[in-house]
């Protein structure tokens, strides 16, 4: 495996130097952010990424998103136009060096939290997800980042009657023709694609969604048998449902050769979906880390791997769940786990 971290550009308070100092570190994980949704990103942006990441002994062979236009899940309009711009994104990447392309299929909203700044006992702060509080909110006027937040009121809520009657079944055929259009260039470009679960893996506001659960994937794996058409396996998303069993899950998509990158984190769940997040390690949360690594490496996995969300702890502020500091400490926990299970 090849231990990374999310770095959001030259704005992100998190330097690549302070990356680069973490133990372990292959590379990181970054994207081009100041294109629309859609577009063709440019090949002097993508280099000036991959670029900056190489002057601090750092890869940058993971891409963590490029977008999917929202006519594309929709199956309307400029959805071919927007799908052939994706499969241009797809080679421009692969010249650049880029291995992997982490994506999301979900409708209108990308993760949904309801506390970004839950208090634990011990002082630390992180992201919490409360029913209750889930019903309460107006998704016409939400604005809660981890989405994309250049919306406007009326353009979300034109939006949100367009997915009006959206079904699963028609959201599946709408992402089997993105594949369709967008495989062929991540074969000649040498790129894997790894579609991110729904955050959380449930329906949310009456929208669909669509990779949640085991059934999902299979549906996935037998319409595509082109192991490029991959998972980033997010422990913090499946594992919000107790339904799903990650280690067999971890260890069945590894094995299948589907498993291209991981997202690694623990949660805290709760009665009725609530949970919280917390620390990686095992013991501090309802997902056992060890049993997902173990599984991973006996399923074959070589792919990427990062620490996913941390508390902010130490008083660091900043972007919700990706300060330095946990996040740093996941990592060290991650590679003591993955050399524990590698070393045989
Ligand atoms: C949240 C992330 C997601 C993820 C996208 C992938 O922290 O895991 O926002 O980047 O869903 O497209």
């Amino acid at each position: 495996m090849k231990m990374t971290f999310r770095w959001y550009g030259p704005s992100d308070p998190v330097t690549l130097e302070q990356i680069r100092q973490i133990p372990g570190m292959s590379g990181i994980v970054t994207a081009v952010y100041d294109v629309p949704p859609g577009e063709v990103w440019p090949r002097a942006s993508i280099r000036a990424l991959v670029d900056a990441a190489h002057a601090q002994g750092l890869e940058a062979e993971v891409i963590e998103s490029v977008p999917v236009h929202e006519d594309i899940k929709l199956g309307r309009g400029d959805c071919d136009r927007y799908i052939r711009n994706y499969a241009e994104n797809v080679r421009r990447l692969g010249e650049a060096g880029v291995r992997c392309i982490c994506y999301n299929f979900m409708p209108v909203f990308d993760w949904l939290r309801t506390d970004l700044h839950t208090r634990a006992e011990d002082g630390s702060y992180s992201l919490s997800y409360q029913p209750e509080a889930m019903a309460a909110l107006d998704p016409r006027r939400l604005s809660l980042p981890g989405w994309d937040e250049s919306y406007t009121p009326d353009a979300l809520s034109a939006l949100l009657d367009a997915y009006a009657g959206m079904t699963h079944e028609r959201l599946f055929l709408n992402w089997a023709r993105f594949l369709e259009g967008v495989l062929p260039a991540c074969g000649e470009a040498g790129v894997s694609l790894a579609v991110h679960p729904d955050d959380p893996p449930w329906d949310v506001f009456g929208l669909p969604r669509i990779v949640s659960r085991r059934a999902d994937y299979e549906r996935l794996f037998d319409a595509f048998p082109d192991r490029r058409c991959g998972v980033t396996f997010c422990t913090g998303s499946l594992g919000a449902s107790a339904d799903n069993d990650l280690p067999a899950m971890a260890r069945d998509f590894a094995a299948a050769g589907r498993v291209h990158f991981a997202h690694l984190r623990n949660i805290e769940r709760g009665a009725d979906g609530r949970f919280r997040e917390v620390a990686h390690l095992s013991s501090a949360g309802s997902l056992d880390l060890y049993a997902i690594v173990r599984a991973l490496v006996d399923g074959g996995f070589d792919g990427y791997v990062r620490p996913d969300h941390g508390r902010h702890i130490w008083g660091e502020e900043g972007k919700p769940g990706y300060g330095l500091y946990d996040r740093a400490l996941g990592a060290a926990y991650l590679n003591g786990l993955f050399e524990a299970c590698e070393r045989r």
